[in-house]
C-alpha cells in the first residue's frame, strides 16, 4: 500500500507558501536589463502564472534530503525557466502552433516568431546561469551535478528527443511503447530533473536519489496521462490553453489508446507506485506525497 498523506499536513497552505516563494524568485531573476523588448518577452511568459509544479517539486525534494529549500530557489527558478522555454517553443507555428497559453496569447502571437524563439533561448541559457553563477552557499560539486542534469533534460536525451518523436508521430498509428517514450522524454524527464536536482542541492544520499528516481518516473508519466485526459474533458477557459488540441493535431494519446477510464486507472496506479517508493521516508515526505496526489486530482 502506498503511504497515506497525513491529515495534519496542510497541503493548501504548503502550496500557497511555496508558490509565493517561487513567484518572488522568478520575478527577481529577470531584473532590468537590455534589450528591453527581449526582457519583456521573457517576463511575459515566465511570469504568466502556471501551477509552478516543477519548482515546488524541486524545493520539496531539497527539504526531504535535509537541505534548506531557500538555497534551492535558484535551481527551482532554472527548472521553471526551462519549462517556460519549452512551452514557448512548443507553441510556435513550426511545432504545435498554438495561440493560447497560461490564459493569454502565446509568446509568438504577442512578440512575433523571432523574438519568441530568442526569448526561449535566453531563458534556457539563463537557467544555467542561475545554477552556475547565482546559487550562493551550495558546494560546487553539487552545482556541477545539477548542471549535468539540466544539460541532459534540455537536450536530445530529454525534451528535444521527446519533442522530435512526438512531432514525427502526428497523424500516425503509435503504439503504447512509443507513446510512453514520448511522455517520459517530453514531460517526465523535466519533472524527474526537478526532483533529482532539488535532492542533489539538499545533499541526498544514493538510497534517496534512487527512490526519488522511481517516484519521479511515476509522477512524470501520470502527469502526462492526466494532461491527455484534461485535453478531452476540460475547457480552454479552465486549462488556459487550447482544449481538444490532441484530436485536432491527430496525436495518439492515452485516452485514444486505452479510453478515459483505463487511462485514469493507469495514472492512479502510477501515483500509487510513486508514493510507495518513498515509504521509508514516510515521516518527512508528506509534501512530495501530497504533490503526487495533486497531479492526478488537478483540474487544469
Ligand atoms: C529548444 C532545448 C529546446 C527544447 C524544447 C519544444 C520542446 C523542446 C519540447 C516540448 C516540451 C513540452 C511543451 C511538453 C509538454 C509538457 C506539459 C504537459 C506542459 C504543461 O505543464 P503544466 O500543466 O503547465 O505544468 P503550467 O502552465 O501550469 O506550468
Amino acid at each position: 500500500m502506498a503511504p497515506a498523506v497525513s491529515s495534519f499536513f496542510d497541503f493548501a497552505a504548503y502550496l500557497a507558501s511555496s508558490k509565493a516563494l517561487v513567484e518572488d524568485a522568478l520575478d527577481k531573476s529577470l531584473a532590468p536589463e537590455r534589450p528591453e523588448k527581449l526582457r519583456e518577452s521573457m517576463r511575459y511568459s515566465l511570469l504568466a502564472g502556471g501551477k509552478r509544479l516543477r519548482p515546488i517539486l524541486c524545493l520539496a525534494a531539497c527539504e526531504l534530503a535535509g537541505g534548506d529549500s531557500k538555497k534551492a530557489l535558484p535551481t527551482a527558478v532554472a527548472l521553471e525557466m526551462i519549462h517556460t522555454m519549452s512551452l514557448i517553443h512548443d507553441d510556435l507555428p513550426a511545432m504545435d502552433n498554438d495561440d493560447l497559453r497560461r490564459g493569454r496569447p502565446t509568446n509568438h502571437k504577442k512578440f512575433g516568431d523571432a523574438l519568441a524563439i530568442l526569448a526561449g533561448d535566453a531563458l534556457l541559457t539563463r537557467a544555467f546561469e542561475m545554477v552556475a553563477l547565482r546559487s550562493p552557499g551550495i558546494p560546487e560539486e553539487r552545482l556541477i551535478k545539477v548542471i549535468g542534469e539540466l544539460s541532459l533534460v534540455a537536450g536530445a536525451p530529454g525534451l528535444v528527443g521527446g519533442q522530435v518523436v512526438d512531432l514525427e508521430s502526428e497523424g500516425k498509428e503509435v503504439d503504447l511503447d512509443t507513446l510512453e517514450f514520448i511522455h517520459l522524454h517530453k514531460t517526465g524527464a523535466l519533472l524527474k530533473a526537478c526532483v533529482i536536482c532539488g535532492a542533489l542541492i539538499g545533499g541526498a544520499n544514493e538510497d534517496l536519489l534512487k527512490a526519488l528516481g522511481v517516484y519521479a518516473r511515476g509522477i512524470g508519466l501520470a502527469f502526462q496521462i492526466i494532461d491527455d485526459i484534461l485535453d478531452v474533458t476540460a475547457s480552454s477557459e479552465v486549462l488556459g490553453k487550447t482544449a481538444g488540441k490532441d484530436l485536432i493535431a491527430d496525436k495518439t494519446t492515452y485516452p485514444k489508446l486505452l479510453g478515459l477510464e483505463e487511462s485514469r486507472i493507469r495514472a492512479d496506479g502510477l501515483i500509487s507506485e510513486a508514493k510507495k517508493a518513498l515509504s521509508p521516508w514516510h515521516e518527512t515526505s508528506m509534501p512530495l506525497l501530497a504533490l503526487a496526489d495533486y497531479i492526478t486530482n488537478r483540474d487544469r
